[in-house]
């Protein structure tokens, strides 16, 4: 595996490129173009760019995160063919430029959902968490009214204000969308982009719906073991694979995280791995990365990792916010550091321990 951090881009992510640079054991950075909506062409240009950027750090890119999908593909509408031929496109640019792997996802209106930005931990961090009774009695339309306050002023990813001004809009294209159709629709997505993909060996990694179930009555189909089985069987090719977030997935108690690691050998391309606390089904909370202060077992998840041989991209997930640190929530750089640095030492541990 190769440790690394996700890193928004300079003028978006408060986190300098410097700074994840000097993290022990990080040597490549998860990046994407900010500034680019859904739909739009990434130029050459602008990919060379960052990667330029990106390794005068002494860094380079491992991957993107994310390309993301247009609502025309995710519904099916008519014109969705113009928006996955510009998808193509950004990827063949990618390609060229020696980029192979791309984590998306194919979450309906809203990408992960949380009702709290900023729930006070006993150590007196905050985190991200949800609570069920929250979203049952909350109006869809006024979600992201309800969180934005709390984001320090960024940009949350998935969250774009542009996107979430459209609100009513975009809850009326899905109407008709259920699990059914959303899996059709993803099949017809995968079809026509898995030849750019093989001629240019990029690795497709589907990112988990976070929550792992449907939020506000919207479809919502990569939650489970059967589901992605099902996804990679109706587009057979290797290069259609999932980013393993465990801090997604793991919302589900059900999931049962390094059983479903070992089931997936050979397709996923990318993990995300953090730690959540429950504090009952429906109630939780994202914990630092150390297995004790939450109810996964790390150790575990990377003893999976490591017995299905995986050589692909790691990043630490949402990290807390401590030491007085103003970023982006989630995203800030004092707890992911942490996170990276514990990951690679259970790592190293576990890489002695089967010698
Ligand atoms: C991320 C997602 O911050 C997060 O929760 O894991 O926003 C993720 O980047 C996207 O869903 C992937 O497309
Ligand atoms: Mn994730």
């Amino acid at each position: 595996m190769e440790m690394t951090l996700r890193w928004f881009g300079t003028g978006f992510d408060t986190v300098t490129l410097k700074q994840i640079r000097q993290i022990p054991g990080v040597t490549g950075v998860i990046t994407t173009l900010y500034d680019t909506e859904p739909g739009e062409v990434w130029s050459r240009e602008r990919i060379r760019a960052l990667k330029e950027e990106i390794s005068a750090s002494g860094l380079h890119i491992s991957g993107i995160e994310s390309v993301n999908i247009h609502d025309a593909i995710k519904v099916g509408t008519p014109d969705r063919d113009k928006y996955i031929d510009n998808y193509i496109e950004t990827l063949e640019n990618l390609g060229k430029e020696d980029i192979h792997l791309v984590c998306y996802n194919f979450m309906p209106v809203f990408d992960w959902t949380r009702t709290e930005l900023a729930r006070v931990r006993p150590d007196g961090s905050t985190v991200l968490a949800y609570t069920q009774k929250a979203i049952d009695s909350l109006d869809p339309e006024k979600m992201f009214e309800s969180i934005k306050g709390d984001a320090n002023g960024a940009i949350l990813p998935g969250w774009e204000p542009e996107r979430m001004a459209k609100i009513k809009e975009l809850f009326d294209m899905y109407k008709d969308v259920d699990d059914e159709k959303l899996f059709a629709n993803l099949k017809y997505f995968l079809e026509r982009i898995m030849p750019v993909c093989d001629k240019y060996d990029i690795n497709m990694a589907i990112h988990p719906d976070d929550p792992a179930w449907s939020v506000f009555g919207l479809p919502r189909i990569i939650i489970n073991l059967e589901n992605i089985q099902r996804m990679m069987k109706m587009v057979d090719n290797p290069h259609n694979g999932v980013t393993f977030c465990a801090g997604s997935y793991g919302t589900n108690r059900k999931n049962d995280l390094p059983t479903m690691i070992r089931a997936l050998k050979g397709r996923i391309h990318f993990a995300h791995v953090r730690n959540l606390k429950f504090n009952s089904d429906d109630d939780f909370e994202e914990a630092a990365h150390l297995s004790s202060d939450g109810s996964f077992d790390m150790y575990e998840i990377m003893k999976a990792l490591y017995d299905i041989d995986f050589k692909g991209p790691i990043r630490p997930d949402h990290g807390r916010m401590i030491w007085d640190e103003v970023a982006m929530p989630g995203y800030g750089l004092y707890d992911r550091a942490l996170g990276a640095t514990y990951l690679n030492g259970l790592w190293e541990a576990i890489c002695k321990s089967q010698r």
